[in-house]
């Protein structure tokens, strides 16, 4: 009797293809009808490859064994919900780290040389009117990482090559790496000229980013959130950079997503980039290859490959 695994977000085409292959698949991502789908296949579900699990799904979900994640955060997931009925959660560590680290430093170099908008100046015809302007760089400046798990210590790697010197605030100091540990975010952001986020979202860190962390972090300061739009207090966020109290921000990542606020889409202190951290090809793949393996494991009786939960 064949498995049956129900797709709650999009995966690329391999990751398909592949579960397709062992298993039958329903891709709730793609249904016009959700409920519908559910209500048909639900009580056939076995394992889900994706994200977005709530206890409502889960509840629709009577024989439901497995959550292969397609990230690294599980927050988009019930855990509770899912731990009271023994379901086993998996995520993809590892394998989206360079991308993320690389996306990272791409977005603080756009925002200390004002890329978008030099691309933007040009569009609109306006260089034969005088220079851009004389902007920032990274090279001397002190890089405050919260959240020095694997992509954070990715970006510690890089932004120690662009000769910046890397502080880190985390739930523990570590005793096996080079830099300067603060213990608190509210220390850290006062010691940094850049603050990037990459710690997970959850209820414990929802806008651990705070007004105060903000103005610590000052005129000349730099936010970058990678991590959770959850974490940052974004209305905050928005006043210090309208006032020039906060210097600027580099965002992957939205409270609401993917809805933008207008007020922050005007700012020009911002560099906005939709959730593209692992959206490159060779990572969705390896993204894809990894929510697979955990699947097959599981319904192999093999170990799971990565598991959370
Ligand atoms: C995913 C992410 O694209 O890994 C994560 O936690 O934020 C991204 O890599 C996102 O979870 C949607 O699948």
């Amino acid at each position: 009797m064949s498995t049956h695994i129900l797709i709650t977000q999009p995966q690329v085409k391999s990751c398909v293809d592949a579960l397709k292959a062992q298993f039958t698949v329903h891709d709730l991502s793609k249904a016009d009808n959700q409920e519908k789908l559910l209500e048909e296949v639900g009580p056939q579900i076995r394992g889900i490859a994706g994200g977005k699990v709530s206890a409502s799904l889960i509840q629709k979900l009577p024989k439901l064994e497995i959550i292969a994640v397609s990230g690294v955060g599980i927050d988009s997931v019930d855990v509770a919900a899912a731990k009271a009925r023994n379901i086993r959660i998996t995520n993809t560590p590892g394998v989206l780290t360079d991308a993320v680290a690389e996306l990272t430093i791409g977005l603080m170099i756009a925002l200390s040389r004002r890329i978008p908008q030099g691309d933007q100046f040009i569009r609109r015809g306006k260089w034969p009117d005088g220079i851009f302007g004389n902007w920032f760089e990274l090279k001397g400046k002190t890089l405050g990482i919260l959240g020095l798990g694997r992509i954070g210590k990715q970006i510690a790697e890089l932004a120690t090559a662009l000769k910046m010197q890397v502080v880190y605030h985390g739930r523990n100091r570590q005793p096996d790496v080079p830099y300067v540990y603060y213990d608190t975010v509210l220390a850290l952001a006062r010691a940094s000229d850049w603050l990037v986020v990459t710690a997970p979202g959850s209820a414990a860190t929802a806008k651990i980013v705070s007004r105060e962390v903000m103005e610590a972090l000052g005129p000349n300061g730099m936010l970058v959130n990678m991590a959770r739009g959850s974490m940052v207090d974004q209305e905050a966020m928005i006043e210090l950079l309208q006032a020039k109290q906060l210097g600027g921000a580099a965002l992957d990542v939205f409270e609401a997503e993917p809805a933008v606020p207008l007020t922050m889409m005007e700012l020009e202190n911002v560099v906005l980039s939709p959730h593209q951290g692992s959206r490159t090809n060779e990572t969705r793949s390896a993204v894809g290859d990894l929510v697979v393996a955990n699947l097959s494991a599981h319904f192999s009786n093999q170990p799971l490959v990565s598991p959370v939960v």
